[in-house]
Order: structure tokens, then sequence, then C-alpha cells
């Protein structure tokens, strides 16, 4: 399988606050070097880096203010005298004006941000941009035919909705990518999320649309970020009702049951009769991962795999989360190489 990687992630690296902490943030460049290295060590395929893009194709996931907001939130923030990563502070939460968008760098933050997850630093557009051209130039082998192919992204993009950056993420490569069917003439996408977290913004950007088929496998939002969405009763709304499938699950959920679950939303999606299949492939529901708290071994991944190539879909894998960085290649590979057994 081809994997596409930018060594440009390596210029993004920002804190988070946690735990009531400003600390380094738990999604670093050490996580892509390992994927990468188990790539080459397990002869999974060649490895190319990724073209570019025109920048219609994010606004095709965003809006248009949003994307402007990420080009230049680290010229506004340094322009006011200050050097560390930017940060929001400020959130409009229920009865806030939440359609304004502030003239003023700190409320921009807030005003684009679901959390302070998602640090703001002098290389954060360059390495996100990247990412996004890594995942358009999978999905673009896809269309051209390859049945499969892996988009090393850093950072990841599932958290990201049509307007706002949080947990790590800020474009949404996943969606960007499903964008990128349409516009090339696939009639129906499906976008299946296995990170531990759920995919929030991918949800978002598709919530009211019969195209794009969003599921989403994840830690019980009750006690697990993102806290906010990924209930069972979240199903899309107008046009889009019914192609939005959440399956949250409790925690110390392990591979008997978590299979029930991706047996499922893979049946849902086969249904669906898409011409191509974005895999949001996040290696945190890991056993040992230290954010997480799903059971699944390494060689789980190997039938998680199996079992998204057995619906015989071209897909597209997405690099998202993972955080147990001595096994994260593992499972990532372990994945690819499960699905390609089946193919
Ligand atoms: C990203 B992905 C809030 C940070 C809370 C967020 C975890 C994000 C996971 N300041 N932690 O889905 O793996
Ligand atoms: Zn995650």
């Amino acid at each position: 399988m081809l994997t596409i990687f930018s060594s440009n992630h390596r210029l993004h690296h920002g804190s988070e606050l946690k735990d009531g902490a400003v600390t380094p943030s738990f999604e670093n460049p050490q996580r892509a070097e390992t994927v990468l290295a188990r790539v080459h060590s397990t002869g999974l395929g060649d490895v190319i880096a990724e073209q570019s893009f025109d920048r219609s194709c994010y606004v095709a996931a965003h809006s248009e203010r949003y994307v402007s907001f990420l080009e230049n939130a680290w010229a506004e923030w340094t322009a006011t005298g200050k050097t560390h990563d930017a940060l929001p502070l400020v959130w409009p939460v229920r009865d806030l004006a939440i359609d304004l968008e502030p003239g003023f760098i700190d409320g921009k933050l807030g005003f684009y941000a679901m959390d302070a997850g998602a640090p703001i630093t002098g290389g954060t557009w360059e390495a996100v941009r990247s990412s996004a051209n890594v995942a358009l130039t999978g999905m673009q082998r896809v269309i051209d035919g390859a049945h499969g192919a892996f988009a090393l992204c850093r950072p990841p993009g599932h958290h990201a909705a049509r307007e706002y950056m949080g947990g790590y993420c800020y474009l949404n490569n996943a969606a960007i990518a499903a964008e990128r069917c349409l516009s090339q003439g696939a009639k129906r996408v499906a976008v299946l999320d296995v990170d531990f977290h759920h995919g929030n913004g991918t949800q978002n950007i598709f919530y009211d649309r019969p195209d794009v088929f969003f599921a989403s496998i994840h830690g019980d939002p009750h006690v697990s970020y993102p806290y906010f969405a990924g209930y069972v009763h979240e199903k899309g709304v107008g046009a889009g009702e019914g192609f939005t499938a959440n399956y949250p699950l409790a925690k110390g959920t392990a591979w008997a049951q978590y299979q029930g679950a991706l047996k499922d939303a893979l049946a849902r999606i086969v249904a669906q009769r898409p011409d191509f299949l974005v895999v949001s492939l996040g290696v945190d529901t890991f056993e040992d991962d230290p954010i997480s708290h799903f059971k699944l071994t390494s060689e789980d991944f190997l039938r998680m795999g199996a079992e998204i190539g057995s619906a015989g879909i071209p897909t597209l894998f997405v690099m998202e989360g993972g955080y147990m960085v001595d096994e994260i290649g593992i499972n990532a590979v372990n994945t690819l190489q499960g699905f390609e057994s089946r193919t």
C-alpha cells in the first residue's frame, strides 16, 4: 500500500491546557516518525511526498473566514507582542454571541476553537496545510484507481469542524478528502471513524447531507472527550437524517464488544453503496494508550483492518490519534496489513 508523508509536520509542536496546566502536547512529532519507521521496516510499500492543492479544497469542508483565521492567526498573535503558542481563553457558549466574529485575536481564538487543545505556533499553518495535502494526494490516488492508500497525516483532523479547531485538529483531513471525491465525480462517500474519540468535526461538516455517510465508534461522550457530541441519538438532520451513525462504547471495551459495533457500522456503510471509503484511523483504542480507555491489542488492529477490507470499497486511511508512541507504528500498520489481507 502506498503511504503519503510530509516532513512539514515537524514544523508543528505546541502546548495544550491539560489537567489545569499548560504542558507539551501529547500530539507530538515523534508520533508520525514512529509510524513512518514502521511503514519502512515492514515493507508496506512506497512512501511519497504530498502534492500541493488549491486553497479551495480546504474551503470545501470549512468556511472561508475560518481558513483565513488559520492562515493569519500567528501573525495577529505575535503582533500583540506575545511569544508563547496561541491558545484560546474565552468561548461563546449558550446565550453568548455565536455569529459575530471578534476583531481581535484573543476573541477570534475562542470564536474558532472548541477547547484549549489546538495551539497555534509559528509553524502550525504550514504543517496543517501539508497534512491536508497529504490526505488529498492519497485520495487522488484512490480516485485514480488504487484500492487502498495511507495518508500519514499530522496534525490530525477529525475534531476540526466547518468553523472551529480543537483536540489537536485544525483542518479536517478526512472531510477534505471526502469532498475531493465528490468534486471529482463520486456520488456517495462514507467516512468511518475508528479513533477512540468521537469525530465531532467530521460529523458537523456532513450532518445535514445525504451524500456523505458518517459512522463513528468511540468512547461514550458521557465520560470521554469530546463530551458534547457522539451520542446514539445524533443521526443527522434534514436531508442528512439517517446518514450519521454513532457507536459510543463503555470504558474498558475490548475486541469482543468492539467487533460488533464495527460489523454493524460496516454493514450500514456497504448498504449505502459508496464509491469511496475514508477511514479516520486513530489507534488510541489501544490498551496502553495514555489518554484513552479501550482495551484493543496490537493483534486486534489486524482484525480491524481485515473487517474493513472485507467491505470491498476503495479506501483511504487517514491518520488521526494514537499516543503510545512505542506502539503507534505497529498498530497503525497492522490495520493496513489486515486490510490488504482481504483485498
Ligand atoms: C485527539 B484525537 C483539552 C485537551 C483534551 C483532547 C484529546 C484529543 C484527542 N485541552 N484532550 O481524537 O486523538
Ligand atoms: Zn483520538
